[in-house]
């Protein structure tokens, strides 16, 4: 099996997270960062550079010492100087240090003063009042370590869309090149394009030689068998996660297809119809007594029981059964109904990529407008734009124009909503860009009084517009900062507002229940990608499968509207 860059990386994260903890050299443990990251993005695998016999250490970041570790590792799936470690620092503490709030001289205390080895030990602690009493913490630390041990085990069991994705297609690709296959599909949470996924539950059919459940436990990445047989398998991969495999006959796959994408209250309401009607509906088929009466499309289901067809990502039994009944179904918004993206970084401030290049990257995407929404001086990070910057960035916006024939670049910028609600430029910059973007980026810690009080007076300011990812959320890393969001959006309504659907997948903020709250109060929504270099404006499916689920259509999506009637949108004069 050859080993990832990710384990790679990782390793060398772990290490870098010990060795901090355990006061090492900041050097070397910086050292150790910028090769796992060197590592984690470099395009080619390790092990096929050293197979070639590439001289690792022409990498950035990367000496002779970090080439021989890396060939090591590839070679033996070990690092012997974290196992080395591992004697003295039990690996958990790294996971522990990764609970925001915790850094390395906390950690250390809490392995030293209370024997802390694992995160039972830390949870049990914590539920005990013993960390309370440790000098340099005190209650509301132990509370917050209380909050996020349990965030932290609950979200463990999960992975993100996009990491699901990239387990996936290698996998079906493997799978597809099996005898006699004949349709797959990744059914279950992954193709309601949940945000998050518990576990994949690929569907095939396939002729009766079929190697399918052969090759399927064969995979290079199984870690573990947990079960196998001749329709169905279950295998845990490297990466954790769990895959289920089966095989159904060919008539019956619009059944199965429909019995394991679910969700399971979906497939119960239903199942509810079919019996209303006497009909018996399971993975094979819908029957009336014994007679099969449906079940080669999902399609078939769904008519047999009186209903159109229903897309996979409002199954979740919030409202779709009754709305397919009355034949008002959401005409869901798709990819193609995208015009254009309203928040995007350039090499001005952390982006990668030039104004030029990006500008590029949206015609080539066929977009009719997009948006350069660049970080401003004051936000707490490197080369925010300048008043000065800014306004020579808008004067190349206006050259490029000029030659860009087929889209229109808009002028904007991510301002930041300041602790009292204010922006951080003042309204005369303001009102020269085509419209802007407001986010925050500090004081996540205020009350939920105050944090929603402070959006709504920014939100106040005439030259306030899109309201950028919402609630400041990062997937599996941290929750959302207390606020009331019904109460901001119904504030960006009034006052003409909008809120971004951030699409990036590591955020997807807004939540799909709250692209429901949105639609309901007829707030418009801005899906905008975030993009911090050309890759990055990919994302945006992202935020198409977000959207979907939370109901929205093209009219309820601001950047799916003709650049005059965006324009009349975003324009609260
Ligand atoms: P996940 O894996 O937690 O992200 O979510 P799902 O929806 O993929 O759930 P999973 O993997 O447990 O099961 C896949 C599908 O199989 C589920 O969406 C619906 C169907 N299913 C599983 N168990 C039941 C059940 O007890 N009753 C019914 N009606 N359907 C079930
Ligand atoms: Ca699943
Ligand atoms: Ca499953």
């Amino acid at each position: 099996m050859p080993v990832h860059n990710k384990e790679i990386a990782d390793l060398f994260d772990e290490l870098a997270d010990l060795l901090e903890i355990e006061d090492s050299n900041p050097f070397r443990v910086r050292a150790y960062r910028n090769a796992a990251h060197t590592i984690r993005n470099h395009a080619e695998n390790m092990a096929d550079l050293i197979e070639h016999g590439s001289d690792l250490s022409k990498l950035p970041d990367i000496g002779n010492d970090l080439a021989e570790k890396i060939k090591t590792i590839v070679e033996t799936g070990r690092l012997p100087l974290l196992e080395k470690v591992h004697s003295r620092t039990p690996a958990a503490l790294g996971r522990i240090m990764e609970i925001r709030g915790l850094g390395p001289k906390r950690v250390k205390a809490l392995h030293e003063k209370l024997k802390i080895k694992s995160m039972d030990d830390l949870k049990h602690a914590a539920h005990t009042g013993k960390i309370r009493k440790l000098d340099g913490f005190g209650k509301k630390t132990e509370q917050m370590i209380k909050n996020r041990v349990k965030e932290f085990t609950q979200s463990e069991e999960r992975i993100k869309l996009n990491e699901a994705e990239d387990i996936a297609t290698p996998l079906r690709a493997y799978l597809k090149e099996s005898k006699g296959i004949k349709n797959l599909t990744i059914a279950g949470s992954y193709r309601r394009r949940k945000e998050t996924i518990g576990d994949l539950d690929i569907l095939v059919t396939a002729r009766k030689n079929t190697d399918v459940m052969e090759r399927f436990v064969a995979y290079d990445e199984v870690k573990e068998i947990i079960s196998q047989g001749e329709t169905r398998s279950t295998i845990r991969l490297r990466s954790g996660i769990s895959v289920d495999l089966r095989v159904v006959p060919e008539e019956s796959y619009g059944a199965a297809l429909h019995y394991f994408t679910g969700s399971k209250a979906h497939n119960i309401a239903i199942r509810k119809m079919a019996l209303e009607k006497k009909l018996k509906l399971n993975e094979y088929g819908i029957f009336r007594g014994k007679k099969r009466i449906g079940g080669n499309t999902e399609k078939e289901v769904y008519a047999q029981v009186g209903l159109p067809y229903i897309e996979p990502e409002l199954r979740e039994n919030r409202g779709e059964v009754d709305a397919a009944k009355e034949n008002k179904l959401p005409d869901l918004v798709t990819l193609k109904d995208i015009r254009g993206d309203l928040h995007c970084h350039t090499k001005a401030t952390d982006g990668k990529h030039t104004l030029k290049e990006m500008a590029q990257a949206a015609t080539k995407r066929g977009y009719e407008y997009f948006s350069i929404n660049d970080h401003s001086e004051h936000m707490a990070m490197a080369h925010g734009l300048s008043e000065k910057r800014l306004l020579e960035q808008m004067e190349e916006i206006d050259r490029l124009n000029e030659i860009l024939a087929d889209t229109v670049i808009l002028k904007s910028i991510e301002v930041d909503i300041l602790r009292d609600g204010s922006l951080d430029l003042p309204d005369r910059v303001l009102k020269e860009l085509d419209f802007t973007v407001g986010a925050v980026h500090s004081k996540f810690n205020l009350s939920r009084t105050q944090q929603t009080e402070r959006i709504l007076r920014a939100m106040d300011n005439p030259y306030f517009n899109i309201l950028a990812h919402p609630t400041g959320r990062l997937i599996n890393a941290r929750t959302a900062y207390a606020i009331n969001l019904e109460k901001i959006m119904r504030g960006a309504k009034e006052r003409g507002c909008f809120i971004e659907l951030n699409a990036h997948p590591d955020r997807l903020d807004l939540t799909d229940d709250a692209c429901i709250v949105a639609k309901e109060i007829e707030l418009r929504v801005a899906i905008s990608t975030d993009a911090h270099s050309i890759s990055g404006l990919n994302s945006m499916r992202f935020g198409i499968n977000q959207a979907r689920r939370g109901w929205l259509e093209a009219v309820d999506v601001i950047n799916c509207q003709p650049l005059k009637e965006l324009k009349r949108l975003l324009n609260r004069r």
